[in-house]
């Protein structure tokens, strides 16, 4: 007889309507360099182009990252102890989660990302591969105030936040968000996180100038989102993807620049830019072992493990909520 198996998960979306986007780039593009915060790269096509980066040979955050996983997974699950909650905060594909499932056993897999339908398409994935595994899928900006009620009193949640991520928030904001994550973990709870190291910088340039020019069209896709959800005219042409290591800030920058003169509308309002122009896209901090258990410290944790590759390329730290 087969057995009936329900791939199933519950679903919690967060998420508010287009306005955030609207106001944030409105507002980014008063400022001066102007920006756009990096959480909007992620619509559909963006996410489908982001797990393209991983795969390019240049960027090594990805492939590190999950050799270490793989490695260490049974330290991790000795450490963790089964049947807690693993909740991952822009859990994307959910592909890292299912290189711990097996060595944690959690009660509960959590996963919270901005963009809602690769969200769901990833946790009926999980629910169909994991049937003893409980899901629940929350689609969320991570940055913002997520309520988790359906977590129980007593569970112990273990935050799960691979591959850098940690890296797109300036140093103060990295301790506020990880101080966030605390207050979800509780005491005794628990973050295994993935840090990229401070390296050689033709290393970083190189991850972030792939040669088959995909880290260009995502960050160009941010224009085109624009365009589509927003009613802008940006020339996509009209503008060039920069990616370079800033030594001073420790951190990798991403720009895009206006290659002439031009005047772009958004939804009725104007926009001018010169030749040489910016939009500031992202920043992709990098830390030594060091500096990154300071920023954990003074964000309420205490370190237990850390793990890096032959190369030190990448760190993956555990750690406790003091
Ligand atoms: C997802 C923020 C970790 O900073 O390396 C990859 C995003 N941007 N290539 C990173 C990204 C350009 C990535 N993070």
């Amino acid at each position: 007889m087969v057995k009936a198996v329900t791939a199933d998960y519950r679903y919690y979306n967060e998420l508010p309507e287009r306005g955030d986007f609207y106001r944030e780039v409105i507002a980014g593009f008063s400022q001066h360099p102007r920006r756009i915060p990096p959480k909007y790269f992620y619509d559909e096509e963006g996410s489908r182009l982001f797990e393209s980066i991983c795969e390019q040979p240049e960027y090594y955050p990805t492939r590190t990252e999950i050799a270490l996983l793989e490695r260490y997974a049974g330290e991790v699950g000795a450490l963790v102890g089964s049947g807690c909650y693993l909740v991952e905060p822009g859990s994307g594909s959910c592909e890292k989660a299912r290189l711990l499932l097996d060595a944690l056993r959690p009660a509960a897999y959590v996963p919270m990302d901005i963009s809602c339908e690769h969200l769901r398409a990833a946790a009926a994935g999980i629910a169909a591969d994991y049937p003893w595994l409980d899901v629940h899928a929350v689609c969320a900006d991570i940055t913002r105030e997520v309520s988790l009620s359906f977590i129980p009193e007593q569970a112990k949640p273990v935050m799960f936040y691979p591959g850098s991520s940690i890296g797109n928030f300036d140093p103060d904001d990295a301790v506020e968000f990880l101080a966030c994550l605390a207050q979800i973990a509780g005491p005794g709870g628990g973050l295994l996180i993935g840090v990229d190291l401070k390296k050689d910088h033709a290393i970083l340039h190189d991850a972030y100038n792939d040669a088959s020019g995909v880290t260009a069209a995502f960050n160009l896709n941010l224009l085109q989102r624009v365009n589509r959800e927003l009613q802008a005219d940006f020339n996509i042409d009209a503008f060039e993807h920069f990616a370079a290591y800033n030594s001073v800030a420790g951190r990798v920058e991403m720009h895009l620049i206006s290659t002439r003169k031009q005047t772009v509308n958004i939804d009725g309002h104007r926009f001018a830019f010169n030749a040489g122009d910016s939009i500031h896209t992202e920043n992709s901090y990098k830390y030594t072992q060091d500096e990154f258990c300071v920023l954990a410290q003074q964000a309420g944790f205490a370190s237990c493990a850390v793990w890096t590759d032959a190369d030190r390329l990448f760190s993956l730290h555990f750690l406790r909520v003091r």
